[in-house]
This record gives C-alpha cells, structure tokens and sequence, in this order.
C-alpha cells in the first residue's frame, strides 16, 4: 500500500467528474502511483493515458492506496459507493471532496467508520478543476489531525494552500457553504447590472471592469465589517444603512422600469427596511447581519 507520509504516496481517485479527473491529474503530475475508478470506465481514457491504473470496481480501486479520494456529485452518490466497498477501507483514509450539509458529511463518516475506514476527512477544493494542483488552489479538511497530517504531502499536491480546520466532521461542508453564498451573491449582483446594462444596449464585456472594482472594493471591507459583528458595533465610516436604502429603491425602480426582474434588489430593500426600522438607519452596512438570524446574533441581542 505504501507509506502515506512519503512525497509521491500511492493514491486513489474515485469519481472522473470534473474535479476528480483535475484531482488524479495533479496527482500523476506530482509523481503519485494513483489509481482511478468512475462509474461510467470511458471518462478515464485520458488519465490512463497519462498514467493512471484503471480499476475494475470501486473496491478494487480502494484497497489500492492508503488514501482514498472521493469526489462524487453528491452524498448519495458517495453512500452508493461505500455500500460497494466491503471491507476495502480497513485500516484506510477516506478523504471526501464531494459538496454536502456538515449532516451529511457527518452520516459519511459514520458509514466510513462502520466500513472499518481508519479514518475519515470530509475536505473541501476550493479551486475550478483548472485550478487544482496550483499555488491558488485551497484544499482544507476537518476530522483526525493525525489523519490530515499523514497524508499532507498528497494534498500538497493539489492546493498550494492545505489547511486542518478542526476535528468536528460538519465543519469543512459549513466554510464550503459559507463560500457558496458569498460567491453565488456576488455573481446574480453581477448578472442584475448586466441585466440592467443590457437592457440599454450595453455589452456585459463593457460592464466587466466596473463590476471587478465593486468586487474588490468589498472585498476590502471585509476584514473591518467582520469585526463589527464580532463586536456587535456598526458604526458608519462610509455609507449608512438609510442611504444604502435609497439606492437599492433607486435599483428596484429602474430594473423594473427596463423590464428587469427587481427580485433581489427588492430583498436587499426588505432587509434595510427592517434594519431601519430596528434603528440601524444611522449605521453601517454590516448592521444587516441582524437580519440574517442565527444563534450568534440571538445570543448577542439577549446580551
Ligand atoms: N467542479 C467544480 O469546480 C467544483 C468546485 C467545488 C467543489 N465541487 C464539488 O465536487 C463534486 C464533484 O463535482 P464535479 O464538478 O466533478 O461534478 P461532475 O462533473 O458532475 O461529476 C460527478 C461525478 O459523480 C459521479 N456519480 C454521480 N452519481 C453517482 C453514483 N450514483 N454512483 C457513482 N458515481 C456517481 C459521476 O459519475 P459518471 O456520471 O461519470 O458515471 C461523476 O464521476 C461535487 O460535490 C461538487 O459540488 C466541484
């Protein structure tokens, strides 16, 4: 099987979707023995021939490297595969790079477990398949340190940036999901302008570098609205929340003027609203946070 702490451990790779054929390139690329099965035999072709084993069954894939990788659409899909496996995780790691709930990386390590797996990792890419094996790509794991540290030189050979963020199972699929909003926010902002652009005969290709300056300018609050919440104290060094909202009005008014959906300035506008109406007129952005819910601002209210 190999020793995992060596540079070039033998790995597997299960699941040749998009990020799993990136994720057995970068590792042939770093020199890994590493051995590849999907559901559907042709998606290997390429890695083949770069190199890869191809195994017969899933089983047979597993019991060929200490570290195994998983990487399936989603949890269900991963579940269907462990029940295949029979004891062909004994005495393995699985790491698990398929997107889930912190619920169902936690069910997947309990069914890891039950496997005789010795340990689980429920790990996050936080890369485009073009991107894994770069500096820029960013793998982080929670479950066993040991487990993470034994088989860091293989993530080392995905992500220029590997990191170990804690030993609870649910924690990756939470950061993940966290991510998720910020992006999936960022990008509908980004189609409402071009939306809006386009309705006046503006090419999206002409808004591009406006947008990247709006990106990047939040992209530099971050860090100062981050400790607002933190403290609880909003504020404005900039712009307040009333003033906020009569922009997004502004927003809701002329998407609809130009036959544009007014869904997501309309929500923003709710979330002001209340936020004025709770007293935040005066305060910075980050105020909305109440509006948000969770335990942590229920808990920070009652205080
Ligand atoms: N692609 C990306 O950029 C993102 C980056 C962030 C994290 N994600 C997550 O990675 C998981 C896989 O994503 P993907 O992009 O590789 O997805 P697909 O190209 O659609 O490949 C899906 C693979 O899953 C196999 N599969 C599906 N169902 C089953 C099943 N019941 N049994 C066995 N395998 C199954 C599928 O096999 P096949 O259709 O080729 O036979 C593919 O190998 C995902 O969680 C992202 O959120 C990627």
């Amino acid at each position: 099987m190999g020793n995992p702490r060596e540079a070039h451990a033998d790995v597997t790779v299960i699941g040749l979707g998009l990020m799993g054929r990136a994720l057995a390139a970068a590792f042939l690329r770093a020199g890994h023995r590493t051995t590849v099965w999907n559901r559907t035999a042709d998606r290997a072709a390429g890695l083949v021939a770069q190199g890869a084993a191809f195994a017969p069954t899933a089983r047979d894939a597993a019991t060929a490297a200490p570290l195994v990788v998983v990487c399936l659409a989603d949890h269900d899909a991963v579940g269907q595969v462990i029940g295949t496996l029979g004891d062909a995780l004994d005495g393995r790691t699985l790491l698990d790079l398929t997107s889930g709930t912190p619920a169902q990386a936690r069910a997947t390590a309990a069914l890891a477990a039950a496997r005789g797996a010795a340990a689980y990792l429920d790990g996050g890419i936080m890369a485009v398949p073009a991107d894994v094996g770069t500096p820029g790509a960013r793998v982080v794991c929670c479950g066993p340190r040991a487990a993470y540290e034994r088989h860091a030189p293989a993530l080392a050979s995905l992500a220029g940036q590997t990191a170990h963020l804690g030993e609870e199972h649910g924690t990756v699929a939470l950061y993940e999901l966290a991510v998720t909003a910020v992006m999936w926010s960022a990008l509908s902002g980004f189609l409402q302008g071009a939306a809006l652009l386009g309705a006046a005969g503006v090419a999206a290709g002409a808004f591009v570098p406006f947008a990247r300056e709006g990106v990047e300018a939040v992209a530099g609050w971050l860090p100062g609205y981050a400790r607002q919440i933190e403290e609880n104290a909003f504020p404005a060094h900039d712009v307040t929340v009333g003033t906020h909202l009569t922009s997004v009005r502004n927003l809701v008014r002329e998407s609809e003027a130009l036959g544009v959906g007014g869904e997501l300035p309309r929500l923003i506008a709710s979330f002001a609203e209340r936020a004025v109406a709770a007293g935040h007129g005066g305060d910075g952005y980050a105020a909305l946070i109440g509006q948000f819910g969770g335990r942590a601002r229920t808990e920070q209210a009652a205080e």
